[in-house]
């Protein structure tokens, strides 16, 4: 206690982290689908949609948004299962961004 009888933290001030949701791409999971799944969880217009979707099928990979963890796995969950009840491969991970 100080004082003022407040404790005084030896810990930094915690900024929040915040997880980037990232689709994968693969050889099966149609490109309608991916443009859909954008539309549906990641509220993209559809030319945007079409574009990350491009971008996914040419570098392997891209950012479809940026939570906090627990909006971003819910994102990945809702992608996941969403994807295989339509007979899809699509995988989406979450990455944390780094300051
Ligand atoms: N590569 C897929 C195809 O050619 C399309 C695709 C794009 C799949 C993005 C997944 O996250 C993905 N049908």
């Amino acid at each position: 206690m100080n004082q003022a009888g407040s404790k005084i933290s030896k810990q930094k001030p915690k900024i929040p982290s915040r997880f980037d949701v990232i689709l994968l791409n693969d050889d099966y999971t149609s490109m309608e689908f991916v443009v859909e799944v954008l539309r549906k969880f990641f509220h993209k217009e559809f030319i945007a949609a079409e574009a990350i979707m491009l971008k996914i099928h040419i570098d392997g990979e891209a950012v479809c948004g940026t939570y906090s963890y627990d909006v971003a796995q819910t994102k990945v969950s809702q992608v996941i299962k969403y994807s295989r009840k339509n007979e899809q491969p699509l995988m989406s991970v979450l990455r944390e961004v780094s300051l």
